[in-house]
C-alpha cells in the first residue's frame, strides 16, 4: 500500500432503459464526482469512467414494453442519461457504451482468455428451443397446460391459476410465445464461473484487505454495510454462476450461435473498455490504469450492486490475472422520496433531466442538498420542503449572504480593490485552515456529508467575523481595522472558491470569476494569504435565489399527479364449486377475547375466540400486522369447521380469515354493524 500514483474511479454503468433520478445521483454519481474533483484539485492523475449498460433483460423487457427494438431503447436512453449527467456537472472523463464495437471486442477477448485459462466449467442441460424463431426460450416465453390444475395458460416457471411453481418441461402441450410453435428440447451448454473455489481468498480480501498474502488495501476503511453484505454472501456458500445465456441481445459468445455473455460479466468489463477508449483519445496508456499496482481503483455504486463489484468481478479479474482489484467500493444505501421508495415503474421519482428543466442553472442547489442527505451509512429521504429549507437557510443565508456582504463592502469602501491586511484574523484563519484540511480527510474517508458541511463552515466563520465586528459601523471610526476585516473576508471567499469546487462547481466558478482569481492547487491553500492587497475584484451575481413555497408545491403536485398505480396482478378466480361445497364451510362471527405472541415466532399470535357459548383457540399468522392488544375485543370472520391442526405445540381449531394489501399488510375482516358473536355468515 504505497501512496498511489494514479486513480481510476468508476461510477456504476446505469442501464440504458430509463432516465436517471436523484436517487441514482445520490448513490453512485455525485459522491464519485466529489471524490474526483477533489483529486483533480490536488492535481492527481485520475480517470473518472462511466458509461451506459446496454445489455440484459432490463433492456429487452423495456423494449418489449415500449414496442421498440433494444437498439432504439439504448440509443435513446444513452443520450438522455449522458446529457443529464453532463448538464448536472458530473465530470466523467469518459461516458461510453457497452453495445459499442470496442466493448464487444474487449469483453469477448477477456471471455476467451478466461476460457483458455480453464477458469470456467461447462454444464450441459436440455432446454426448450423454438426451431422457427431459432432461439432458446426463457421460462416466461413458454406457455402450456398446468400439470396440477389443467389451466391452459400456465407459464414455464409458474401457473398463475393454481399458484404452482413449475419448470418448463413439466408443462403439457408447451407452446412458444414467440412463434406459436411447439418447442423442442435441445441440449445447451453454458460456461459457469465456479465461485465456490474462490471463497477463501475472497473472504481474506474483503475481511482483511489481503490479496496473495499481501496487504492490498485498508479493510477498516470499507463501509460496514458493504463488508457485512459480502460476508453474509460468502457465509451462505458461493456457487457456480452461469456466465453465458441463450439470448440474442448481448455480447455474442465467440463461436457460439445464439449465446451471449451474462450481462454481469460484460457490464463491469465496460469499465475497462471505456478506460481504453478514453486513454486512446487522450494519448494515455489504458493499462497504466488497470494493470499497475500504483493505480488505485475505487468503484462507486448503489447497494444493490455490492456483491457484483466486491465478489464476482474481483473473482473474474483475479482469475484472469494482471488486473487491479478495487481498493474500496464505497457503496451507498438508498434514498427515499417524500415518504416512499423511489420507483421507476410507479413514476415516483425526481428525474434529473426534468429537474434541470424546471430549475435551470440551479445544479448546485440540488448537488448541495443531495450531498447533505447522501445515504452514506443508512437509507435517507429527500423531500421538497427540506430541499427548500436547505437551499434557503444554508446556501442563500450562509454562503450567499457572506459573499454578497464582502463584495458589496469592498466595492463601496475600496473601489473593488482588496484592502490591506491590517487586522489580526489569525484565530479565524486557523479555524478555517483546520476545517479546510479536514475536508480532504473526510473526502478520502468517503464521508461526503461531513466534508461538505466543513466547506460551508468557511462561510460561517466569515459571517461570524462580520456579525461580531460589524465593519459597516466601524468604517467611520476605525477605518484601518475595517480594511483588515474585509481583507480577511476576501481570503475566506477565496478559500471557499477552492473548497466548494468538488461539491458546488458552478458556485466555485462564479466565486473565482467574481474574485478575478485563478485559484490555487488544493494543497497550496494558505488561507491567510491567498489574494494580495490591491488586487481588483469584479462583480458578484446573487449566488442563490431562494426557493419559494410555490415552487415546492408545484414539485409535490407533479409527483402526485404523475404517479402511476402499479398494475396489480390479481389472482385468477378459481374453478367453480357447488353450493353444497360452500354450505359445508361453517363461517361465523367470533370475538377475540385474549391474544398473545407465540414464543420464538415472528408471525404468530395465539388467540382465544368467543364463538357463541364456546371458546376456541386459534393460531393465526398476523403478528407482523397486529400487536396482541390491538386485536383483543375485535370481531373477526372465522371458519369454524376447518379441521384442527397442531401448530407450535398448540392445537389450533379453525381459522380466522383476513385480506392482504399489496404491501403485505394483513387486515382482519369485521362486520359493518354489531353482530352477536357466534352468528353464522352466509
Ligand atoms: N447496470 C445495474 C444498475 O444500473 C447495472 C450496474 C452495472 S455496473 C457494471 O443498477
Ligand atoms: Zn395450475
Amino acid at each position: 500500500m504505497k501512496s498511489p500514483k494514479r486513480h481510476l474511479v468508476t461510477s456504476a454503468l446505469p442501464y440504458a432503459n430509463g432516465p436517471i433520478h436523484i436517487g441514482h445521483i445520490a448513490g453512485a454519481y455525485l459522491p464519485a464526482d466529489i471524490y474526483v474533483r477533489y483529486l483533480r484539485g490536488k492535481e492527481k492523475d485520475v480517470a473518472f469512467i462511466c458509461g451506459s449498460d446496454e445489455h440484459g433483460a432490463a433492456i429487452t423487457l423495456r423494449a418489449k414494453k415500449e414496442g421498440k427494438t433494444p437498439r432504439e431503447i439504448v440509443d435513446f436512453y444513452h443520450k438522455l442519461m449522458g446529457d443529464a449527467f453532463h448538464d448536472f456537472g458530473i465530470s466523467f472523463d469518459e461516458y461510453y457504451r457497452t453495445s459499442s464495437p470496442e466493448h464487444i471486442e474487449m469483453s469477448q477477448q477477456i471471455f476467451l482468455e478466461l476460457k483458455e485459462k480453464g477458469i470456467f466449467e461447462t454444464h450441459r442441460s436440455e432446454q426448450y428451443f423454438d426451431a422457427e424463431a431459432q432461439q432458446f426460450l426463457a421460462d416466461r416465453y413458454i406457455t402450456g397446460t398446468c400439470p396440477k390444475c389443467s389451466s391452459e395458460k400456465a407459464y414455464g416457471d409458474q401457473c398463475e391459476k393454481c399458484g404452482s411453481t413449475l419448470s418448463p418441461t413439466e408443462l403439457i402441450n408447451p407452446v412458444s410465445t414467440l412463434s406459436g410453435s411447439t418447442p423442442i428440447l435441445k441440449e445447451t451448454t453454458h460456461w459457469y464461473l465456479p465461485m465456490q473455489h474462490h471463497s477463501e481468498w475472497v473472504r481474506d480480501y474483503i475481511e482483511n484487505g489481503k490479496l496473495n498474502g499481501e496487504q492490498h488495501h485498508d479493510a477498516s476503511k470499507w463501509k460496514s454495510h458493504v463488508v457485512g453484505q459480502c460476508l453474509s454472501w460468502i457465509d451462505g456458500g458461493l456457487q457456480a454462476r452461469a456466465m453465458t445465456r441463450d439470448l440474442d441481445w448481448g455480447v455474442p459468445v465467440p463461436g457460439e450461435e445464439g449465446k451471449v455473455l451474462y450481462v454481469w460479466l460484460d457490464a463491469p468489463i465496460g469499465y475497462i473498455t471505456n478506460t481504453k477508449v478514453w486513454a486512446e483519445k487522450n494519448g494515455k496508456n489504458w493499462e497504466d490504469y488497470w494493470k499497475n499496482d500504483e493505480t488505485e481503483l475505487v468503484h462507486f455504486i448503489g447497494k444493490d450492486n455490492i456483491v457484483f463489484h466486491c465478489i464476482i468481478f474481483p473473482i473474474i479479474l483475479k482469475s484472469h490475472g494482471g488486473f487491479n482489484l478495487p481498493v474500496n467500493v464505497p457503496a451507498n444505501e438508498f434514498m427515499n422520496l417524500e415518504g416512499d421508495k423511489i420507483s421507476t415503474s410507479r413514476n415516483w421519482a425526481v428525474w434529473l433531466h426534468e429537474y434541470l428543466e424546471d430549475f435551470p442553472n440551479r445544479q448546485d442547489e440540488m448537488r448541495y442538498v443531495l450531498a447533505s442527505i447522501m445515504p452514506e451509512q443508512k437509507d435517507s429521504e429527500f423531500t421538497w420542503n427540506d430541499f427548500k429549507d436547505r437551499v434557503n437557510n444554508e446556501l442563500a443565508d450562509i454562503v450567499g449572504n457572506f459573499v454578497n456582504r464582502v463584495f458589496v463592502l469592498t466595492h463601496k469602501y475600496y473601489e473593488g480593490k482588496v484592502s490591506n491586511p491590517t487586522f489580526d484574523a489569525s484565530s479565524q484563519f486557523e479555524e478555517a485552515q483546520t476545517a479546510f484540511k479536514t475536508i480532504g480527510e473526510k473526502i478520502e474517508a468517503y464521508r461526503f456529508r461531513e466534508a461538505q458541511a466543513l466547506a460551508i463552515q468557511l462561510a460561517r466563520i466569515g459571517n461570524k467575523l462580520l456579525t461580531e465586528t460589524e465593519p459597516w459601523k466601524l468604517q467611520k471610526t476605525e477605518p484601518e481595522k475595517t480594511e483588515g476585516i474585509l481583507n480577511a473576508c476576501i481570503q475566506l471567499v477565496a478559500a471557499l472558491s477552492v473548497a466548494l469546487e468538488p461539491f458546488l462547481p458552478y458556485t466555485a466558478k462564479k466565486l473565482k470569476t467574481g474574485l478575478q482569481w485563478e485559484g490555487v492547487k488544493w494543497d497550496d491553500v494558505q488561507i491567510s494569504q491567498l489574494i494580495p492587497a490591491g488586487h481588483a475584484i469584479g462583480e458578484m451575481p446573487i449566488l442563490f435565489q431562494k426557493i419559494t413555497d410555490e415552487e415546492v408545491a408545484i414539485q409535490v403536485a407533479k409527483l402526485e399527479t404523475s404517479k402511476v398505480q402499479p398494475e396489480v396482478e390479481v389472482e385468477a378466480i378459481k374453478p367453480n364449486v357447488s353450493f353444497e361445497d360452500f354450505q359445508n364451510m361453517d363461517l361465523r362471527i367470533a370475538e377475540v377475547v385474549e391474544a398473545q405472541r407465540v414464543p420464538k415466532t415472528k408471525k404468530l399470535l395465539q388467540l382465544k375466540l368467543r364463538v357463541g357459548n364456546e371458546e376456541r383457540t386459534v393460531i393465526s399468522g398476523i403478528a407482523e400486522s397486529y400487536e396482541p392488544e390491538q386485536v383483543v375485543g375485535k370481531q373477526v370472520l372465522y371458519l369454524a369447521n376447518l379441521a384442527p391442526r397442531e401448530i407450535k405445540g398448540v392445537e389450533s381449531s379453525g381459522m380466522i380469515l383476513m385480506a392482504e394489501n399489496n404491501k403485505g399488510e394483513l387486515s382482519l375482516l369485521s362486520p359493518e354493524r354489531p353482530v352477536e358473536s357466534g352468528n353464522t355468515v352466509r
